[in-house]
């Protein structure tokens, strides 16, 4: 009982020597993404680049797009990015009737190939995910999966577990995070490979450099998984 009482300071979270995945935040990497982003094309045989991105209502996609287009340099993107039409699920269907209809809505809407399927999750109570939710992602991307079509699992909220934005340098090596980000994935039968990791802005006035590397890094993993899926149209 003694032990609820005595105030004990948080121990910090384990690292692990090697980071699962490598990311750069001195500056000159930063100005890589940006070029590399802004330097993007689309594979000829596309004109564009379509990305749907996905998600339950608060997993953080329009943070996540609004946090991008605040990242991206105005004067480089004038006219190139095309502005994302919300689709909004009917009320009082299950989770799974409400994202057929979101896909259908979407692909009937657009009639365009979609060259990056992104599925948002946040990371933040990811313990108490509706079962039917995973259910639905697995299922989906084992149909994107056999389809060909490039699928992203977008990993939100990474802010909340922590404590100062400066430790998201590590987040890569925190194992702990590792560990639940492997359930989910596990879960849903996506590759390790094909988690991005995000923390969008939702309080600051500023970007930062190191939330900024993260989200670019995203936009370019995206980008550089629909190219050779155009290729191949
Ligand atoms: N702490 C934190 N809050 C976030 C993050 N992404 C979104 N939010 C907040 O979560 C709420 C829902 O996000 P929103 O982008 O509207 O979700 P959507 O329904 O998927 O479009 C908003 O209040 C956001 O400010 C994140 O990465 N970290
Ligand atoms: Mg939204």
């Amino acid at each position: 009982m003694g032990g609820l009482l005595s105030k004990e300071p948080p121990k910090p979270e384990p690292l692990l020597p090697i980071p699962w995945r490598e990311v750069e935040f001195r500056h000159e990497a930063y100005m890589k993404l940006q070029d590399e982003i802004k330097n993007y094309q689309p594979h000829p045989k596309a004109s564009t680049t379509n990305i749907l991105i996905l998600g339950n209502v608060g997993s953080g996609k329009s943070s996540f797009l609004n946090s991008m287009f605040s990242e991206l340099r105005r004067e480089d993107f004038n006219g190139r990015i095309q502005s994302f039409q919300g689709v909004r699920p009917p009320a009082q269907t299950s989770v799974t009737q409400r994202f057929d209809d979101i896909l259908e809505t979407k692909i009937k809407m657009e009639g365009d190939q979609i060259h990056c399927v992104v599925l948002v999750l946040s990371l933040h109570n990811a313990e108490n995910l509706d079962p039917a939710l995973i259910q639905f992602y697995e299922g989906l991307i084992g149909m994107l999966t056999k389809t060909g079509v490039p699928c992203k699992l977008l990993v939100t909220f990474v802010d909340k577990l922590v404590e100062k934005t400066e430790d998201l340098k590590d987040l890569y090596k925190r194992r702990d995070i590792k560990q639940k980000i492997e359930k989910l994935a596990k879960e849903m039968r996506i590759s390790m490979c094909n988690v991005i990791v995000v923390s969008n802005y939702f309080e600051e006035l500023k970007i930062n450099q190191i939330k900024g590397t993260l989200l670019l890094e995203a936009v370019a993993q995206m980008l550089t998984a629909a190219k050779p899926f155009q290729e191949r149209m």
